[in-house]
């Protein structure tokens, strides 16, 4: 039977196309299980299309004045602000988080997109002095090629627009592939990109399996650069495909982030915190608040209260504002988080929620309630990534035994302290392992012109975001410009040899 939903093609050079005999699957509604889009399964005989046609595009695209590179950018943040409301709720209906969370998805792509846009107007290198006289060093910037984006489905436009606003503006040609769930929300990014007058090849877009169309891409020897969003396993696994070809290769991973809550914290403000960190986009975050590691003298306070404003806490229809979360992005993220709340109810003390929600609009889509679990410290939901509604409150008797706790994790992405001692914040900010600090905030909400990534297995160093957005997507060219009119010769001493 045909499907009746909207289909769409896979964009290759400049041009939507279905292959004639193609697969297709289908992303649902998480709330409601009603079909959204049907997409190509691709192949990697369509992946080698899109490369080539990334690859054909990338002279012209490279040769195009980075400045001018910038003005399609604005133009596509512009005609995304015009389209917020509409995206941000393809995003909710296809992912599942609050609409003021898809709008906000929406405005993290549009700040991007425009921060990118003027480091068109950037892109820095160096000038430094040299050893010998009359002659010039400097560093300029180039484009690596064409470079993969392969993005997650938790942030189904902000994250491709992190990749792919940097990767343009940087001159390179993008094939893009996206969470096969998401796909919806991802070809709304292709549209914005193609309406914005990027020209044909410059962006290609390949829908399908990630062991398929992800694998195919990172194995691909025209492609220098892989820029992964996702979980830790995929990551290794596309690291070390990645290192047959010498690529470079980019990860941004889990989590398993920290607040820290001390004796001395406004316990008002960190009860929002913690709520908003942990249960935010239904805890489906890497950098959402996973643990809450409390000092001993505010803990069943802190506690208490938490549980009792999580009655008040509402679960539902994600496109109703008042909402507070809404379902899991898919019934595969349903069965992983309801494995881990098996495992906690064996290790841990249960402390709210802990099932999946029936009755009414529940039956319909796959909804998990909020999750509060008492445990100590080393139980495997208190140091793997759940990315789910799943809180683990542990008790602390001291900032040292706080802080020994938080770097205890594999991951180093987010984390957090609530105090309101200055000296003690600061320790904090050089304490904790991780690549981003907040203080008296919760884990989430960074914002797009600082810097984004982790430490340990959260990534491989690198950063996302920024200024530093552009480093995973340039060369640098070291040059030498000598105008002595004679050689010269570095590190020889005047006068020796010949
Ligand atoms: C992610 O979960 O991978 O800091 C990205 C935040 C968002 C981005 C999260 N701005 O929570």
């Amino acid at each position: 039977m045909p499907s009746k939903v909207e289909e769409f093609g896979l964009f290759i050079g400049g041009k939507w196309t279905s292959p004639a005999k193609a697969k297709r699957f289908e992303t649902v509604n998480p709330a409601t299980r009603e079909p959204i889009g049907s997409f190509v399964s691709g192949t990697p005989e369509d992946v080698g299309r899109a490369v080539a046609a990334a690859a054909k595009a990338f002279p012209a695209w490279k040769e195009t004045p980075a400045p001018k590179r910038g003005d399609i950018l604005l133009e596509a943040a512009r005609i995304l602000k015009e389209r917020k409301p509409e995206v941000g709720k393809i995003v909710t209906r296809e992912m599942g988080k609050v609409i003021g969370e898809g709008l906000g998805d929406v405005q993290e792509s549009i700040d991007f997109i425009e921060y990118m846009a003027g480091e068109g107007r950037r892109l820095f290198g160096e000038t430094v002095p040299s050893e010998l006289r009359s002659k010039f060093c400097l560093t300029v910037r180039q484009p690596k090629g064409v470079v993969a984006c392969i993005t997650p489905w938790n942030f189904p436009t902000a994250i491709p627009n992190w990749k792919i606003a940097a990767a343009l503006i940087s001159g390179n040609t993008v094939v893009f592939k996206p969470a096969s769930n998401t796909a919806r929300c991802a070809a709304e990014v292709v549209r914005l990109y193609e309406d914005a007058g990027v020209p044909p090849g410059v962006l290609n877009f390949v829908t399908g399996s990630g062991s398929v169309v992800g694998n195919a891409l990172v194995a691909d020897p025209r492609i220098r650069t892989v820029s992964f969003t996702g979980g830790v396993e995929t990551g290794r696994d596309v690291y070390v495909r990645g290192a047959q070809g010498l690529k470079m290769v980019h990860l941004e991973l889990g989590g398993k982030n920290p607040v820290i809550l001390m004796e001395d914290a406004d316990l008002g403000l960190a009860l929002e915190g913690v709520l908003f960190g942990a249960f935010g986009t239904s805890g489906q975050r890497c950098t959402a608040t996973s643990r809450l590691i409390v000092h001993e003298a505010v803990y069943d306070d802190f506690l208490g209260r938490l549980l009792e404003r999580l009655d008040r806490f509402t679960v539902g229809d994600p496109l109703d504002p008042a909402t507070g979360m809404g379902p899991v992005a898919s019934a595969d993220q349903e069965r992983k988080i309801l494995d881990y709340i098996a495992i906690g109810k064996r290790e841990a003390r249960l402390r709210y929620g802990g099932t999946k929600l029936t009755g009414g609009i529940y039956d319909r889509g796959y909804f998990v309630a909020p999750t509060v679990f008492e445990t100590a410290h080393g139980t495997r939901i208190s140091k793997e990534e759940i990315f789910g509604p799943v809180l683990s409150v542990l008790k602390v008797r001291s900032y040292e035994e706080a802080v020994r706790v938080a770097n205890d994790v594999d991951y180093g992405l987010s984390s957090s302290i609530y105090t309101r001692d200055v000296n003690r914040a600061f320790r904090a900010m050089d304490d904790l392992e991780a690549g981003i600090t907040y203080v008296n905030a919760p884990t989430i909400g960074a914002e797009v012109q600082l810097p984004f990534g982790g430490v340990k297995n959260t990534g491989n160093g690198g950063r996302e975001a920024g200024s530093v957005a552009i480093e995973e997507f340039t060369e640098i060219k070291t040059v030498f410009v000598d105008f002595s009119s004679r050689l010269q010769k570095a590190q020889i001493d005047e006068g020796s040899g010949e």
